[in-house]
């Protein structure tokens, strides 16, 4: 059963549960999170920010975590949630760093998600042609916008949009992960599937960038820490290295504009059995993988 406010992860909630649970948590603890509403997306929904900190203070380093940019990709959300639960329980990540978390940074696709199309991937903006709807919003970025990887045909589940940061959600994104990037040290940004955590670049094989061994360093040892708590087994490397390039995703653009200098992208459970369809009995393990990665990183900021 669902008490309004309460979370879950039994099974996966819907928009209104995520809302009233988003609504609750600063109420419940004043002093750690506030909530705002950071944007708006194309249908009009509320884009939600949770800042997450005890002791305001303007100096503590950031990590930014972005959830739920693909619709059907329902274990994403979930993750952010989980992440924010353990946060709230742990006073040494929330002592030492400030965490920005926005957990449903696509409500219009994840409703349509539930209710027409379960494998529905992009935002719900109108675009050029008249019988295709939406944007892929982890193609909407401004670097390298529009390169290997997506498409400039609104039919395509990888559709670029008509220029770079055209949609409402991802203009939200940018503008909060610029408002505090001289101190952001890291940023999340969670999919499925695949069990992969990649760092950048996606749009090229060719480029490496300036600290790529730390970001390999610390990639392997959050595959380490899923594996030693979860004993599932994740790879590390760039997405093209590992799969094939895309370009204008949030996290290159984190790492390119934002020179944000731990930039991972999580592709959580699993490998292609269930894909995007992850059973419910999954969610709680898989949930805990990102949480164990995100712990590592956590203390690794707070370390260095
Ligand atoms: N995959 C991601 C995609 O946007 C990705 C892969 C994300 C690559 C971010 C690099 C950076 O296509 C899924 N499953 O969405
Ligand atoms: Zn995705």
């Amino acid at each position: 059963y669902f008490l309004n406010g309460d979370v879950t992860f039994d099974r996966y909630m819907n928009h209104d549960e995520i809302i009233s649970y988003l609504e609750l948590l600063p109420r419940q603890y004043p002093h750690l999170v506030k909530l705002t509403v950071a944007g708006r997306s194309v249908e009009g929904r509320p884009l939600h920010l949770l800042t997450i900190t005890s002791s305001h203070s303007s100096t503590k380093p950031v990590i930014f975590i972005d959830g739920g940019i693909h619709a059907r990709e329902w274990i994403s959300p979930a993750a952010a949630l989980n992440v924010v639960g353990h946060l709230l329980q742990t006073p040494k990540l929330t002592r030492n760093l400030e965490w920005k978390v926005m957990p449903l940074i696509n409500p219009d696709g994840y409703i349509y998600s539930w209710t027409k199309d379960r494998l529905w991937r992009k935002n719900r903006a109108w675009t050029q042609s008249a019988s295709c709807v939406g944007v892929d919003l982890n193609r909407n970025f401004d670097f390298h916008w529009g390169e290997a990887g997506s498409s400039d045909r609104p039919c395509s589940p990888e559709y670029i949009g008509s220029q770079a940061f055209s949609e409402p959600e991802t203009r939200t994104l940018r503008d909060i992960l610029l408002r505090d990037y001289n101190r952001t040290q890291a940023f999340v940004s969670i999919h499925s599937y695949g069990q992969a955590i990649l760092h950048p670049w996606s749009y090229t094989t060719t480029a490496t960038r300036s600290n790529a061994g730390r970001l390999e360093r610390v990639g392997k040892d959050m595959v380490e820490s899923i594996f030693s708590g979860e004993r599932v087994s994740y790879i590390a490397g760039t997405f093209g290295e590992l799969f094939y390039t895309v370009s204008g995703t949030s996290g290159d653009y984190a790492a390119g504009v934002g020179e944000i200098p731990l930039v991972y992208t999580l592709e959580l459970r699993d490998t292609g059995a269930a894909g995007f369809i992850l059973p419910k009995e999954l969610i709680i393990p898989t949930v805990n993988d990102a949480w164990l990665a995100i712990e590592y990183l956590a203390n690794h900021v707070i370390a260095s």
